[in-house]
């Protein structure tokens, strides 16, 4: 599909007109000079600079699209997480060598001024992330493409650490400005909300449905840049910010209600306020509810009004020019107002409205855990949507009609497929909705998809054969090998040429010289420095010395039962025990990374981040340990952390209950660089050990059908508890002050959470076969040049995990998207 590209014509740019445009802007933008500007001033100065070309770019971009009149797909998603951008850009464009060079003769380090950028953390975790490596993607494959979200005023929480505790911070990445952004007022948009509906009667006698709403917000565009790979095609992800409508305060106002109406204004801008900090779980709050809504209608009304221009009102073409992914079901509440604006507004019949609305969407699973299946309180939508409600019950109505004809007198299944959740409170079951509002629905990794079908959606299974499919998730290569891992990089460019980027299949060619010792060497070198370079910033942001010699284990991702962080730490424990009983004890020094935040709400999950801190507080400093073991809890884990820490990674946990981790893709991004996996056989973890090699990963612990098993016969960890005296130790360990001087019992939480509360992850019954997978890897380790190999077959075949590969399966499979080229 992506012929050959060469690069963009930017890269042909001269430092001196790089230099010439970052002064400019230091002078005409930022009314600064050359002596008194700061870092930041640098930062900013050079971002307007390289803003030009990609202005340029999607000028170009947009009119091509235009006038190919191109099928394109818009990417709903309530979560973005971009990182930073300066770098990224610069390297799509082309332009990092040069700009790098042209700093350095205006006597500024590119390095340093990129530090200046706060991360755009408008995301959680990896469903975020995934949007974010999807857009890159689509820009690159020059697929006609808009991304569609939220602008929060504050994105994922800032995470410090206090006497071992997390502590929420706001995080405010706009404070000094967004030099990337675009305020785009003449594409504002008026959302309804409230109120109640009318029934009227037309002349014939045919029922009228008005929405008369309470209140009406505005939503005023921002648009983010989306540079693909070689500077051509340059899409947008467009945020959506709200504001009050100022016309429907009037009569307040006029009332000398001045200071009343502000309150309406508050209301209204508080719906983009902040991003909801759980992953994994929903939290069932009607502003939650308002902000889908609000984005989603937002961007329907935005995609409509591109429609008519090109096609009036001529609505037969619609679904043929548009599809909707929506990224899991947060902005599913668009199925039911596609439907209510044709309806309504376009005055459509029921059967045509449906047959546009459900040929338009497509929807991606991302979980399986039931406390993330989101269900909103019928009685929410009621006051917040009463039209939408409407309109949610005559789907469920007419769709039950079809499971009659398909399971005749069957009530137990149609209470299962319905929309309508019956019970105490109604409740409206947004994956139910998804699944019979969209023409496809997958999964993200294989095994994840195949569970969708056989235990989430078996029925809709049989209904649909060819709904359900999978697409294995993916990661750009740009940011996660190219950008930050740049002496790994240039190693890779002189081996097999410098097009893996665009087609990362290429990089299985390292493998033939993945037993020649000099480029063992030069692998491991690189390795080694990326461990120094990371040793630095350890130490600058914890105070802990740590040796780029050891084993740098690593487990970074948001913090949940099911990822097991307690598992990782349970076995640090037992090792520390080990060292204290047997001085000699056998292995190889070993640094132990993590980073997590956890959902501000999920008590247990803050209880391991405090117990990491004190397990680390005691083991680093005991003399006893010998160095062997340090333990480092990074604050504030977010994007541009990620693209310090993983080059530098020996190990990669992966270490979820079987069934529970989607798919992953950090784990991705860790192999790629060079990291081997510890895992179950988890998400994507399978497809990565089917791609290196049994022999180059550490695989271990209960697959699916077992665990699965062990639930059907009855899982009782005190068996185990009473069984393996290490085990044994190791928890009641927790129960001591031993690790919380003066505090015994702080760390008990976890204990229970294992014995009493039932071990629902089973992280005891894994325990052992994660210990001896553990010390494989510690063995691995010691043969240097065995190591080295492992390490260069990882990142040889990671070619699959490009997203590019991703967004091809999902063009095929379900969007059907032709590339469109832009000069
Ligand atoms: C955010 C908000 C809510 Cl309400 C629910 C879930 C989330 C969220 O962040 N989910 C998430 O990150 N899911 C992850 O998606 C990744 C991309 O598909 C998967 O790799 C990963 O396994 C899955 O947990």
């Amino acid at each position: 599909m992506s012929a050959k590209k060469s690069v963009s014509k930017t890269a042909s740019l001269p430092k001196k007109a790089i230099k010439d445009a970052i002064v400019r802007h230091l002078h005409c933008s930022l009314g600064t000079d050359e002596n008194k500007a700061d870092n930041h001033a640098w930062w900013k100065a050079t971002c307007a600079s390289i803003q030009e070309h990609v202005l340029e770019q999607l000028r170009k971009t947009q009119k091509s699209h235009y006038f190919n009149d191109t099928r394109a797909v818009h990417y709903f998603s309530a979560e973005f997480l971009m990182g930073r951008l300066m770098s990224n850009n610069l390297h799509n464009l082309g332009l990092f060598e040069q700009t790098d060079q042209a700093l350095k003769e205006l006597g500024v380090n590119l390095t340093d001024i990129m530090e200046e950028e706060p991360d755009m953390a408008l995301g959680n975790g990896g469903l975020g992330r995934l949007a974010a490596c999807f857009i890159d993607s689509l820009a690159t494959l020059d697929m006609p493409a808009v991304g569609y979200g939220l602008h929060y005023e504050h994105g994922l929480f800032r995470q410090e650490i206090k006497n071992g505790e997390q502590i929420e911070r706001p995080d405010s990445w706009r404070d000094y400005g967004n030099p990337w952004e675009i305020c785009r007022p003449e594409s504002i948009q008026e959302i309804p909300l409230y109120g109640y509906v009318e029934t009227k009667y037309g002349e014939n006698g045919e029922i009228k449905k008005e929405w008369h709403p309470g209140l009406i917000v505005k939503g005023l565009p921002w648009d983010i840049p989306v540079v693909g790979y070689g500077g051509k095609t340059v899409n947008v992800l467009r945020l959506w910010q709200s504001q009050a409508s100022s016309y429907f305060n009037w009569d307040v106002f006029n009332a000398g209600g001045y200071v009343d109406a502000q309150k309406e204004n508050v209301q209204a801008e508080t719906i983009s306020k902040v991003l909801y900090p759980n992953d994994e779980t929903e939290a069932g709050k009607e502003l939650r509810l308002i902000q889908q809504y609000f984005f989603s209608a937002c961007s329907l009304k935005d995609i409509i009004r591109r429609y008519k221009r090109a096609h009036g009102n001529n609505w037969s073409r619609f679904s043929s020019q548009v599809v909707i992914q929506l990224n899991d079901t947060h902005p599913a509440i668009a199925i039911p107002e596609l439907m209510r604006i044709l309806l309504d507004r376009a005055e459509l019949d029921w059967d045509s409205a449906w047959q546009i609305c459900s040929k338009t969407f497509a929807y991606t699973n991302h979980t399986l855990l039931p406390e993330a299946l989101e269900k909103w309180p019928a009685r929410m939508f009621e006051k917040i949507l009463p039209r939408h409600l409407e309109i949610i019950y005559e789907i469920n109505h007419r769709f039950m009609v079809e499971v009659e004809k398909m399971w005749p007198g069957n009530n137990a299944i149609k209470q299962k497929l319905s929309i309508i959740e019956e019970g105490n409170e109604k409740m409206i079951r947004m994956g139910n909705l998804s699944v019979i509002g969209s023409f496809k629905v997958n999964g993200v990794a294989e095994i994840h998809s195949s569970l969708v079908k056989k235990n989430l959606f078996p029925e809709f299974d049989k209904m649909w054969p060819e709904k359900l499919t999978n697409v294995t998730n993916g990661i750009t290569p740009r940011r996660w090998l190219k950008a930050c891992n740049p002496k790994l990089s240039a190693l890779i460019d002189e081996k097999i040429g410098n097009d893996w980027p665009l087609h990362l299949d290429k990089l299985e060619q390292l493998s033939q010289f993945a037993d020649n010792t000099k480029f063992q060497k030069q692998f491991m070198k690189i390795k080694h420095e990326n461990k120094v370079a990371l040793a630095k910033e350890v130490l600058v942001l914890t105070g802990i010395e740590i040796n780029p010699k050891a084993i740098f284990d690593v487990q970074i991702k948001r913090l949940h039962e099911y990822k097991r962080q307690h598992l990782n730490l349970l076995h640090i424990m037992a090792l520390y025990r080990r060292l204290l009983e047997n001085p000699n004890y056998d292995m190889q020094p070993r640094v132990f990374i993590f980073g997590a935040k956890a959902a501000p709400s999920y008590k247990l999950a803050k209880d391991i981040i405090y117990a990491i801190n004190q397990v680390a507080d005691k083991v680093n400093n005991d003399k006893r340990v010998n160095g062997k073991i340090k333990v480092v809890f990074l604050p504030n884990y977010r994007v541009s952390l990620a693209e310090k820490i993983i080059p530098a990674a020996d190990i990669s946990e992966q270490i979820s209950t079987a069934g529970l981790e989607a798919s992953g893709t950090g784990n991705m991004k860790l192999s790629l660089n060079g990291a081997l996996t510890v895992g179950t056989l988890d998400g994507a973890n399978i497809e990565i050990a089917e791609e290196v090699g049994d022999e180059n990963i550490f695989i271990f612990g209960l697959n699916v059908n077992e665990v699965h098993e062990l639930d059907k016969v009855g899982y009782n960890p005190f068996d185990i508890y009473y069984n393996n005296k290490e085990i044994k130790a190791v928890l009641d360990w927790l129960e001591t002050d031993y690790f919380t001087p003066g505090k015994p019992g702080a760390l008990a939480s976890l204990k229970r959470s294992l014995l009493e509360g039932g071990d629902q992850y089973k992280v005891l019954a894994d325990f052992e076969s994660y210990s001896d997978a553990q010390q494989k890897a510690n063995k691995a380790f010691g043969d240097k040049s065995r190591w080295a190999k492992m390490a260069i077959l990882n990142t040889a075949r990671m070619g699959k995990f490009t997203s590019d590969r991703a967004i091809n399966d999902y063009v095929e499979k379900i969007w059907k998207l032709q590339p469109c080229t832009v000069e």
